[in-house]
């Protein structure tokens, strides 16, 4: 049993709002939130990369909720945003982070939903420090990691569909023509390059 709310569906991918929900289902007498991704970021300044996760959610049309969580500024918020993200509905956390990026490491300490890590490039260091702190879990409490910068947040969406994709064959059709279009493409690519 669904109930929609189209009007909200655009504020979901809004950098910096607070959780928003657009539709919800009966689970186990639960009342269970059909946003299945959680998109989260240390700061505001992460969004120019981490938009590029928001980008692929919304264009394969998963519903997801996106707001900045911080390990340190907002340490009680990532508690409980981790640890009610199951019961809440979700399926996977994205989360983006730059310089020491503690916050997939956190979150994935406090959820046992699959967390996947964007090292988001830093001032100094360029997200070398952000790709290490992220990657560099130690073993029990796994953080999947992509790669630093917008690439990094596109394929972490793309492989966030994946995981929903097991259980959705309309989704998987989708991803086939993703992947489909980018082989036409390369097919057709032409060197030299036109400028
Ligand atoms: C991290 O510190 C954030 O993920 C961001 O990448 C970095 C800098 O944050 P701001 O100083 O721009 O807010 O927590």
């Amino acid at each position: 049993m669904y109930r929609h709310f189209p009007d909200t569906a655009n504020a979901l991918w809004q950098p910096g709002g607070t959780v928003v929900e657009c539709a919800f289902s009966l689970k186990s007498g639960q009342l269970m939130s059909a946003v299945k991704v959680g998109l989260v970021m240390g700061s505001n300044s992460d969004w120019e990369v981490m938009q590029a996760a928001a980008e692929q959610l919304q264009h394969f049309g998963v519903a997801f909720e996106a707001r900045v969580v911080s390990a340190h500024r907002t340490p009680d918020l990532l508690f409980d945003y981790a640890s009610t993200a199951r019961e809440r509905g979700l399926s996977c956390i994205i989360a983006g982070a730059g310089g020491a990026a503690h916050l997939p490491g956190m979150l994935a300490a406090k959820t046992t939903l699959p967390v996947l890590g964007v090292p988001v490039p830093s001032r100094h260091l360029q997200g070398l420090d952000s790709l290490l702190s992220i990657v560099q879990m130690p073993k029990g409490v796994p953080v999947a990691t992509f790669a630093i910068g917008s690439a990094g947040a596109a394929n972490a969406a793309l492989y966030a569909i994946s995981l929903l994709a097991l259980a959705d064959t309309e989704l998987a059709e989708k991803l086939d023509k993703f992947r489909a279009a980018q082989t036409a493409m390369a097919l057709n690519m032409e060197l030299p390059p036109r400028s």
